[in-house]
């Protein structure tokens, strides 16, 4: 077979309008015809400010634990999605949050996927597990628990009380970037046998609550600190006390940020919108935009950030 050229004749191309539609013939796009970098000096961010509260997401889930079972839902969750358009995913650019719940005495199977993910306990009994690699990660209201890429993990809730919590994941960033892979656990769902309660993959409530309050101040009423090692590359977490009253104002940053309130009450304004906030509320913070937090009563929240994926290339401002 050949192949006949049908190469336009640039050169007789006698206008723009006339090289542009010849342009559309050897399948490229003129440049110089849409806004360039210059026209953008600063992040336009696509995502909008957003809040979530725990006693409404708390009802839809026991709905759907009447409707839903975890024998054919690989996971009974209420994904968080922010309400851009078209979006029906990501919280912010990078990360995902999602409201989970496991009935009381109910387990969700065993998987692994490529994507890290952590989870912030809003309310557990005593004997509510999240299985990492085959070990029984004890869950109690406040904990963050991490589960890294490749993991093995799974939920058992042997308490009597249903168990209701908040997913962290970095699958949007993995869907951007393309290494997405899942796979089941070859076994059907088998208990653990062995229990770790103190381990690199939980912050426990009373530890981590007990090491912030001994913490200096990084602002009048505020108290910060670190959940690590980081056991996670893509995204990091902090703890945050504040204290009643206190006003936490952060500058805007490239960094995308999901705050979780696990304590208190207050408000914030990220961007041009100002949120009350509870225990179990999920706040959306996307980068380049200033926020301010404050407590009404006694606060503590965890911030999830993937400043380590901005501060790995340099992007961090
Ligand atoms: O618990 O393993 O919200 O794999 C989304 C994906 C939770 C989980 C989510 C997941 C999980
Ligand atoms: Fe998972």
């Amino acid at each position: 077979m050949t192949t006949i050229c049908t190469c336009p004749d640039f050169a007789a191309a006698a206008d723009l309008d006339q090289l542009h539609a010849m342009l559309e013939k050897i399948g490229v796009k003129n440049g110089w015809n849409k806004p360039t970098p210059s026209l953008y000096p600063e992040p336009k961010q696509r995502f909008v400010p957003a809040h979530w509260r725990f006693s409404a997401t708390r009802e839809a889930l026991h709905a759907a634990g009447r409707l839903v079972g975890t024998e054919w839902a690989e996971r009974r969750n209420l994904i968080l999605a922010n309400p851009i358009p078209g979006n029906d995913y990501a919280t912010v650019t990078t990360l995902v949050a999602a409201y989970q719940m496991v009935k009381a005495g109910e387990t969700a199977r065993s998987h692994r996927h490529t994507p890290n993910a952590m989870r912030v306990v809003v309310e557990a009994a005593p004997e509510t597990y999240t299985l990492v690699d085959g070990v029984n990660v004890p869950m109690a209201s406040g904990d963050v628990l991490l589960t890294p890429r490749w993991a093995y993990h799974g939920h058992d809730n042997r308490s009597a009380e249903d168990a209701y919590w908040i997913d962290i994941l970095d699958a949007p960033l993995v869907q951007l970037l393309g290494p997405m892979f899942f796979e089941h656990h070859p076994e059907p769902f088998v208990r653990a046998e062995r229990t770790e309660a103190a381990t690199p993959l939980r912050f426990a409530y009373q530890d981590y609550l007990t090491k912030l309050l001994a913490s200096d101040e990084t602002a009048p009423g505020v108290r910060r600190l670190h959940l690590g090692p980081p056991e996670i590359d893509t995204f990091d977490r902090q703890a945050v006390h504040l204290g009643s009253r206190a006003t936490w104002p952060c500058e805007r940053s490239t960094a995308n940020r999901i705050f979780v309130v696990v304590a208190g009450e207050g408000q914030s304004t990220v961007g041009d919108r100002t949120f009350g906030w509870q225990a179990g509320d999920v706040i959306a913070c996307p980068s380049w935009l200033a926020h301010t937090h404050r407590a009404k009563a006694d606060a503590v929240l965890i911030c999830m950030s993937d400043a380590p994926v901005m501060r790995a290339f340099n992007w961090l401002r």
